[in-house]
């Protein structure tokens, strides 16, 4: 397949300025007419060609200003249409005329079918799969939008921007015209239509305009878009009050639709969501659903600045809208939330994610400099890491000139298709800095190394603290320069509070303080007046995504956990410290020695768990250990997973004993009263339900968790109950009677069901595997639905390193099969699922093998996609 490099991007040789499209709507002909109002680029020779991209099209006719164009003076093919002898400098018109099937497109791109309903997705290259045209974000247009259909076919038909208006046509068809002012790439194209139901709202922006908000359900369903509609509103408030953006057309819609590649799409003005994020009442939705839910309403509305008004020149640009807009949605959610707990997710699943992304065969940098297919760029890297950037650039800027290059990022580019050189720009001169070696953390793939030593001078009464960076060879890029990694800190003094002092010695300066700079392979800073040996808390808040080697006593890290004032570094602390024993443990446990004594951890935890000045939210992430695919990350490599999981049990068995009556009592604290998603709430339920995981574990019995899913009135609840019979009494009657009543209770909704899969899928061990075919056949499976596909599938092959990584290969086999069969239907679903493999090298060599000859059996597959062929060969590189 053919190579894209970031190096070659050169702008098209005609420039558009409208496009006016007609759909006439048919489940198996659609007849799509596309007037593009265009000329020739200023200097670009009379004789280049027009070229435009097409993606399993087939033409109808070509007009240049009303009339055919001789053939002669075009060519065709599925990918291309090429038309030659177009006017030097005079503004045309040309006329392409297709047919498409949307009810045949199965690869969920393009314009599809999903229900009864017509939808597109477009990002990152859709649009060709429906017109021929320039298919690339650099190439902006004002579009005009008119869809007809049969009205028993489609009662509603939407687009991007204003309504128009519409009315009626013969033989029972009506039609319907939409206009969006604001120029747009044709990737944030959309189009929806098909009867729905629908629950309204309005918004009444900073400067008065009323914008109608709509979002747009199946019949019946309704009901469930409201706290949906509610995170809406507080999104584009907050816009407005933290970034100065406020919305811009009259209407903003919102359609759910229940296949979807991805968790949602912000199309101009007409966002498109996976029904997964936008259906949610307390019987059927978890706190995480609702959290989740929130997040990504959030994330699309923000788009609607970064990403739609200032897009991207070319998709290697992708983390120019997507990093920016993840660190947007964080902040969005920290400040509706409470802000350490959002961020101790964000940094367990940048570490579950991203890092091992960046340590494997998929590594690449934040902003790829070439790739094979954009859909799989898509990725941790590019969103959570690009991010992390976003986040990094505040911290050395400072949160005042960070506001202020924001302000002229929007005030300068609004309207452009532009890059990370202009982004980066607005931040140097906001702040007066130069952020060339900054800017190394978008091209650099890998997740550095920082080592850090200490040493306190009793005498002097000085404490240095020496750093020290490296970062490994990743694919293409074997040697690494040295970068600027910004690294919070503090002192903590014997009593636990700070040292007040600012250090001496470079990187020292900074704009924030508590702050240091390291730019040098290798630095020192002094602090003085030091009388006492003070702890060090250093990347406290996960300031920079690095890994840290430091040699810290157990005693250290304990003081960190009890005294730092930062909420995060409490948690990094308490987590440090318990990787460090699972580890041990873990290893100790491949050799068959015994494990040692978890004391100190079981100390640690306990003291969290019954400290109630402590949020409720925080004990409970604090009380969840670092998962298997977390120690197996630490390991590195030769990884055997039984054993990890054994040491695993083993600790988790020691807290739950240590601390029985407290887990017991706690396990009872679910805020009683109707259910509120609220953060508040949500952190009891989180406390509650870790609690009752090590209150049966203590117990040895499912009793406890059987009765709370019997009594269980929300389902967060249910759930968590649910998972506690699964996993660790699996085979118990307790456990199938559970899994039976919430199996005939949820049979009628799909994404209750993909809970159920999920549970079942996860649970540990080599005979989950066998549970999982036996799913496949199951009703409620259905391989062409990607939620169905990822909550059975994905969540086994995923999240669950001893059943899936099973030595004799057949979860591999069970993996592979699946992916050459959904590829063949829809090549992005197989490719993300693929993913799941990409740390195959870290097993130990048995399993390696397995692994190896799973993914030569894709390779060796008929008809590979694009997607597949490029995950499975970089994969085995
Ligand atoms: N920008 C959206 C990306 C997306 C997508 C990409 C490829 C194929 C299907 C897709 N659906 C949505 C999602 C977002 O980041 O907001
Ligand atoms: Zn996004």
């Amino acid at each position: 397949g053919q190579v894209f490099h970031l190096k070659d991007y050169a702008p098209t040789d005609f420039v558009v300025d409208r496009i006016d499209l007609t759909f006439e709507l048919d489940p198996a002909e659609t007849k799509v007419i596309s007037r593009v109002l265009m000329k020739r680029r200023a200097g670009v020779s009379r004789s280049a060609p027009l070229v435009f991209d097409g993606d399993e099209l087939t033409l109808d006719s070509v007009q240049l200003d009303g009339n055919d164009i001789d053939p002669a003076d075009f060519d065709v093919t599925p990918e291309n249409l090429t038309i030659r002898n177009l006017p030097a400098e005079a503004t045309f018109e040309i006329t392409v005329n297709t047919t498409i099937a949307p009810e045949a497109n199965t690869s969920l791109m393009g314009l599809y079918r999903t229900g009864n309903i017509y939808c597109t997705q477009c990002e990152a290259e859709g649009f060709r799969r429906i017109t021929y045209f320039y298919d690339r974000p650099d190439v902006l247009a004002v579009y005009t939008v008119t869809i007809i259909s049969r009205k028993d076919d489609a009662r509603l038909m939407l687009s991007n921007g204003n309504y128009l208006g519409g009315g009626n046509y013969d033989e029972g068809r009506h039609f319907a015209a939409w206009f969006d002012p604001h120029p747009k790439p044709s990737y944030l194209f959309a189009l929806v239509a098909g009867d729905l139901g629908v629950i309204e709202d309005t918004f009444t922006t900073m400067d008065e305009r009323e914008v109608a908000l709509r979002i747009y359900v199946e019949h019946g369903k309704e009901k469930r878009a409201a706290y949906a509609m509610d995170a809406l509103k507080r999104s584009m408030r907050w816009d407005e009050e933290t970034f100065g953006r406020a919305y811009d057309l009259d209407i903003f819609m919102i359609v759910a639709v229940s296949d979807f590649n991805m968790g949602a799409m912000e199309n101009k003005g007409l966002n498109v969501f996976n029904d997964k994020y936008v259906l949610a009442d307390p019987e059927t939705a978890t706190d995480a659903d609702y959290a989740n839910i929130e997040a990504i309403i959030a994330h699309e509305y923000f788009h609607n600045w970064t990403g739609n008004r200032i897009t991207c020149r070319d998709w290697f640009q992708l983390c120019l809208k997507e990093g920016l807009t993840v660190f947007r949605d964080h902040a969005f959610s920290a400040d509706q939330r409470s802000a350490p707990v959002k961020r101790i997710a964000e940094i367990r699943l940048l570490k579950a994610h991203q890092f091992p992304e960046d340590a494997g065969p998929l590594a690449h940098p934040v902003r790829p400099e070439s790739y094979r297919e954009i859909n799989n760029f898509y990725t941790a890297t590019v969103y959570e890491k690009g991010s992390e950037v976003v986040g990094m650039l505040r911290t050395i800027v400072g949160a005042d000139a960070f506001r202020q290059g924001m302000d002229l990022y929007f005030e300068r580019h609004d309207g452009q298709a532009v890059t990370i050189e202009d982004f980066l720009a607005c931040f140097a001169e906001a702040s007066s800095r130069d952020l060339m070696q900054f800017s190394l953390w978008y091209s650099q793939a890998g997740t550095p190394s920082v080592s850090v030593s200490t040493s306190w001078d009793e005498a002097k009464s000085t404490f240095t603290v020496t750093l020290e960076q490296s970062l490994q060879p990743t694919p293409g890029q074997p040697r690494k320069e040295v970068m600027h990694i910004p690294l919070a800190y503090g002192l903590l003094l014997e009593d636990g509070s700070e040292h007040k002092g600012s250090p001496s010695g470079a990187g020292a300066s900074s704009a924030a303080a508590g702050v240091l700079h390291l730019t040098r392979r290798k630095q020192s800073v002094t602090f003085a007046d030091v009388a006492s040996r003070p702890v060090l808390s250093i990347n406290r808040g996960f300031s920079a995504p690095v890994n840290l080697a430091m040699e810290q006593s157990s005693a250290d890290l304990a003081h960190i956990a009890r005294h730092d004032a930062d909420g995060v570094a409490r948690w990094q602390a308490i987590n440090d410290h318990a990787t460090r024993h699972l580890v041990a443990a873990a290893r100790l446990a491949r050799d068959g020695r015994p494990l040692p004594a978890s004391d100190e951890l079981c100390a640690i935890l306990t003291a969290v768990a019954g400290d109630e000045s402590l949020e409720p939210a925080f004990r409970a992430q604090a009380l969840t250990l670092p998962a298997e695919s977390d120690i197996a990350r630490e390991i590195g490599s030769n990884i055997e997973p039984d054993s990890i999981r054994a040491a695993r049990e083993a600790v988790i068995a020691d807290v739950a004993r240590a601390g029985r009556e407290l887990f017991s009592t706690l396990a009872n604290q679910a805020p009683g009263g109707p259910y509120s998603p609220d953060a508040g709430s949500a952190g009891l339920r989180a406390l509650a339900g870790i609690a009752l995981s090590y209150a049966s574990i203590a117990e040895a019995s499912p009793a406890r968790a059987a009765a709370v899913f019997a009594a269980a009135d929300n389902m967060t609840v249910m759930a968590q109950a649910l998972q506690v019979l699964a996993h660790h009494f699996p085979g118990t009657g307790a456990a199938t009677d559970a899994l039976a009543a919430f199996e005939a209770r949820f049979a009628d909704n799909p994404l209750v069901i993909d809970k159920w899969f999920a549970i079942q899928a996860m649970a540990p061990g080599a005979a989950t595997l066998d549970r999982v075919r036996e799913l496949m056949t199951s009703r409620h499976f259905d391989r062409m639905n990607p939620n169905r596909v990822r909550a059975l599938i994905g969540s086994f092959s995923a999240g669950n390193p001893t059943g899936f990584n099973r030595a004799d290969g057949a979860g591999f086999r069970l993996l592979a099969d699946e992916v050459t069969a959904i590829d063949k239907r829809n090549p992005q679903l197989a490719a993300r699922l693929l993913t799941a493999m990409r740390s195959w090298r870290s097993l130990e060599p048995v399993r390696q093998e397995e692994a190896r000859l799973a993914l030569v059996a894709i390779l060796g597959a008929a008809q590979l996609s694009t997607d597949v062929s490029d995950i499975v060969q970089r994969t085995l590189a």
